[in-house]
């Protein structure tokens, strides 16, 4: 499985609610490899290149005011598959039907306000983390393990 970095956000309703080390203890449980964090407030031009798909969108206007609307704390995730992986872990879009046992289905019901951003797939993934970070602010480090986790 090739090894893959995704761009996670820990949503504001999440940083609000005390949930953001819950939330990425939940990646680091699973096994992925924070490489890149910080807590930054998305501003709206930041918004409209991150949901650059969605700004035509009717519901485009209620998205920017809510993740502009306090603080995220974006992740760099990695592993094997960490954008599916990732996705997995977060559920479906809306929090009344994301399966329990996802981030999304366990800690609320919002279809908006639910939680965590990841990647869809990898031409996302590299799209969003160039908006995030730098290339020095994220890192390598550990690979003995990594027999121990993946094989
Ligand atoms: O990737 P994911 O976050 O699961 O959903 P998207 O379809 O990319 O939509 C991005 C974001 O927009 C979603 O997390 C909530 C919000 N949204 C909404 O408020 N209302 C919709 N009908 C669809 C999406
Ligand atoms: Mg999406």
């Amino acid at each position: 499985m090739a090894l893959e970095r995704t761009l996670i956000l820990v949503k504001p309703d999440a940083v609000q609610r005390r949930l953001t080390g819950e939330i990425l203890s939940r990646l680091e449980r699973k096994g992925l490899k924070i490489v890149g964090a910080k807590m930054l407030r998305i501003t709206p031009e930041l918004s409209r290149q991150h949901y650059a798909e969605h700004v035509e969108k009717p519901f485009y206007p209620d998205l920017e005011g809510f993740i502009t609307s306090g603080p995220v704390v974006a992740v760099c995730a990695e592993g094997p598959g960490a954008i599916a992986v990732c996705r997995t872990l977060m559920g479906a879009t809306n929090g009344r039907e994301a399966a329990p046992g996802t981030i999304r289905g366990d800690y609320g019901q919002s279809r908006s306000m639910n939680l965590i951003h990841g990647s869809d797939g990898p031409d996302a993934a590299a799209r969003e983390l160039k908006l995030y970070f730098k290339d020095e602010e994220l890192f390598a480090f550990d690979k003995l393990i990594e027999p121990v986790l993946y094989e």
